[in-house]
C-alpha cells in the first residue's frame, strides 16, 4: 500500500524537495508544511519550492519563511506533491520535480492523474493535511505543536471550518488530538479568515447583490466581469462562504470573466458532484468544489452552457 512504500521511502532516503499546487491556500500551505516539519524533525535534507508566494494570511504558519520561489541548484532524491491534481498544477516548479528520482504524489482529488512514480489518493478524506498527519503518526505519537498548526490550518480550511462532507469523526478525531498539543484555533481562525481591507468587501457585496438563483432555488450563481485577486485573502472562499447561507441551494457557481476567458468555480453544498460539472467543461476538483476556465467566451455564453448542462445531466 502507498503509504506504507511512503513511509520506506521517508525513512530511507536523504534529500526531498516539496511542492503544492499554484493559488495556494490552507491545506496545500499546511499539510506542505507539517510534511517539512516532519522531515526536519527526521533530520533529513528538505526544501520546500512553490510557484506561488504565500499569501500574507498564511504567512503565520510556522516554516513558510523557508518556502522558496526559486528552485536550490541541486537534484533531489525524492520529490513530493502535496494537495495538487495534475503535476502542471505545480506551475513553473514541474521541472524540478520531474528530475527528482522518485516522486511522490499525495493527493484527496478525485481527478488526480497519478502523475507521481508512487501515488497515494484518498479522494474520501477531507484534506490532504489529514493524510499528512497519517504520516507523520508512523513515525513520532506526538505531533509537535508547529506542525500541529500547520495540519489543523489544513483541515480546518478544507473543510470550510468543518462545515463541508467528510468532516466524520476522524476528521475530529485528530483535530482533538492537535489541540491537546496546545495550539491555539480562535487564533488561527483569524489570521487565516479575518485578513480583508474594507475595499475587498465592497467588492465582494457588489458581486453578491447579483446574486441569480435557479431550478427551484438549488443552483445559484454570481459573476463579475472585474475580477482582480486581493492579497488579503481568498475573495472566492468569501464569496461562497456567503452564498451558502441561502435556503436550499446545492449548486453555487462563481463566473468570473478574465480577459478573453471565464474561469468558473463550483462549490455543492452536500449531495450534488460539482466535480462532474467541472470535468465535462475540461477542468476538475472534488466532489464539493470544483473549477474550470472556459476559453475564449463571454459570460453570458460560459453561463448558458454550464447551467443547460447542470439542468439535463446533474439535477
Ligand atoms: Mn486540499
Amino acid at each position: 500500500m502507498s503509504l506504507k512504500k511512503i513511509t520506506e521511502i521517508i525513512k530511507n532516503k536523504k534529500s526531498f524537495l516539496l511542492s503544492t499546487h499554484q493559488d495556494v491556500e490552507g491545506d496545500a500551505l499546511g499539510s506542505e508544511l507539517a510534511l517539512f516539519s516532519l522531515l526536519r524533525r527526521l533530520r533529513k535534507e528538505v526544501y520546500i519550492y512553490n510557484s506561488d508566494k504565500t499569501p500574507l494570511n498564511y504567512r503565520f504558519l510556522p516554516f513558510s519563511s523557508y518556502i522558496k520561489n526559486r528552485p536550490p541548484q541541486k537534484e533531489f532524491e525524492v520529490g513530493i506533491v502535496v494537495d495538487a491534481s495534475d503535476i502542471s498544477r505545480v506551475g513553473v516548479v514541474r521541472n524540478s520535480f520531474l528530475k527528482t528520482k522518485i516522486l511522490i504524489n499525495i493527493d484527496h482529488h478525485i481527478s488526480n492523474t497519478k502523475f507521481g512514480d508512487i501515488n497515494w489518493i484518498e479522494p474520501k478524506v477531507s484534506s490532504a493535511a489529514e493524510m499528512v498527519y497519517k504520516i507523520y503518526k508512523r513515525f513520532f505519537p506526538n505531533i509537535s505543536k508547529n506542525a500541529s498548526i500547520c495540519l489543523y490550518t489544513g483541515i480546518f480550511t478544507d473543510t470550510g471550518c468543518f462545515s463541508y462532507s467528510y468532516t466524520n469523526s476522524q476528521v475530529h478525531r485528530i483535530v482533538s488530538e492537535l489541540l491537546n498539543s496546545g495550539i491555539a484555533p480562535v487564533k488561527i481562525y483569524h489570521e487565516v479568515y479575518s485578513s480583508f481591507k474594507v475595499r475587498d468587501i465592497s467588492f465582494v457585496g457588489r458581486i453578491l447583490s447579483g446574486v441569480k438563483c435557479g431550478f427551484k432555488g438549488k443552483v445559484c450563481w454570481v459573476k463579475t466581469s472585474q475580477w482582480k485577486d486581493s492579497s488579503s485573502g481568498d475573495l472566492t472562499e468569501a464569496i461562497f462562504y456567503n452564498l451558502r447561507f441561502i435556503k436550499d441551494a446545492e449548486v453555487l457557481i462563481l463566473f468570473k470573466q478574465i480577459g478573453k476567458n471565464v474561469r468558473v468555480n463550483f462549490r455543492s453544498t452536500g449531495r450534488i458532484d460539482v466535480n462532474r460539472v467541472a470535468k465535462f467543461f475540461g477542468g476538475g476538483g472534488h466532489k464539493g468544489a470544483a473549477g474550470t476556465t472556459l476559453k475564449d467566451t463571454s459570460l453570458f455564453q460560459a453561463q448558458r452552457k454550464v447551467l443547460s448542462f447542470i439542468k439535463s445531466h446533474i439535477l
